[in-house]
């Protein structure tokens, strides 16, 4: 699905509107001036880049909650205008590897991949399902909620009239859950989405596990691949810089094999790469999770052990 020669654009997306910590709009920042650009290079990868994205120009200055949902017009027009970006770039044969910026953004970059590519499935590899509906959401935080926008569950909310329900429940699997609300448990069971949660990494292994998510969501090997990749899946002793952290999480090497194996299956059309969040930890772990942050995109697009 990737055109040659095989090239790389990074959709820098410095944005925070979907929670409430300051900051986290500054990880793509971070992400860049630590060397990705280059190093993407180094692995034979065409980059473009030309800056972050402004979303100054949209003009949100009142943005009043609708019902629960905090700066529900902001985050709508900000994925909206990332769902163009990374449609275009999908469409032309690039990969869009974006880095957030908190997880609301997803909606846009599944929405910009799924546009192009009905068929492609969604490996998303989190602490959190991120799938509240307006209905079960208890922090209006909207980066907890992209995944019910993209399936169309829950009450609409007009403003999200652009998100089209392109997602199949059958499409989209998780691993690394750890922290899932009692209503998104019940989303869960009641549309029949697999999800491997820490449980079943540690029972499995990563390797079975990962083997066991393609298997459902893409059992031929044919299905482009959208991997969105939230930073608080890897366990806080190794990203510690990011908003909603929770012990028990994958190690270093469990989320580097995730990245690795979809790379392997040449299958991959679009990455994320989400929720760090340079603001919330000394120098020390900042400077370690954007480590780890770059590294991920790195096995995604191939880097190799040996
Ligand atoms: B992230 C939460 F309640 N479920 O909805 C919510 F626990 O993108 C957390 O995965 C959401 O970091 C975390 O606010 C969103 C909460
Ligand atoms: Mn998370
Ligand atoms: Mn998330
Ligand atoms: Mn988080």
């Amino acid at each position: 699905f990737i055109t040659e020669p095989k090239t790389a654009a990074i959709v820098g997306c410095p944005f925070s509107g979907g929670q409430p910590k300051a900051g986290v709009d500054r990880g793509p920042i971070h992400l860049v001036e630590a060397g990705l650009v280059q190093q993407l290079e180094e692995l034979g990868w065409k980059v473009k880049f030309d800056g972050h994205h402004q979303f100054e120009e949209i003009n949100t200055t009142d943005d009043p909650p609708i019902g629960i949902l905090k700066n529900p017009r902001l985050v709508s027009r900000v994925t909206e205008s990332v769902a163009k970006v990374v449609g275009d770039h999908v469409k032309k044969g690039e990969l869009p590897v974006t880095l957030g910026g908190d997880h609301s953004l997803a909606m846009g970059t599944i929405s910009g991949t799924l546009n192009s590519h009905p068929d492609a499935c969604v490996v998303w590899v989190d602490a959190h399902a991120d799938i509240n509906t307006i209905e079960t959401t208890e922090s209006g935080n909207i980066h907890g909620m992209p995944v019910s926008f993209l399936l169309g569950i829950g009450s609409k909310v007009s403003e999200y009239s652009w998100v089209k329900p392109l997602l199949k429940p059958e499409r989209l699997v998780y691993i690394g859950l750890r922290d899932v609300d009692a209503g998104e448990k019940r989303i869960l069971r009641e549309n029949g989405i697999k999800a491997f949660s820490m449980h079943e990494v540690d029972r499995y292994g990563i390797g079975k596990v990962v083997e066991m998510a393609l298997d459902h969501v893409n059992p031929d090997r044919n299905r482009p691949i959208h991997l969105s990749f939230d930073v608080d899946a890897l366990d806080p002793t190794v990203a510690p810089s990011t908003g909603t952290p929770v012990r028990g999480g994958l190690t270093f090497r469990e989320g580097h094999y995730i990245c690795e194996a979809v790379y392997e299956t040449g299958l991959l059309v679009a990455l994320d790469l989400m929720e760090v969040n340079p603001s919330l930890a000394d120098a020390a772990a900042v400077e370690q999770t954007v480590a780890v942050g770059c590294s991920l995109v790195r096995s995604a697009l191939g880097e190799t052990l040996l």
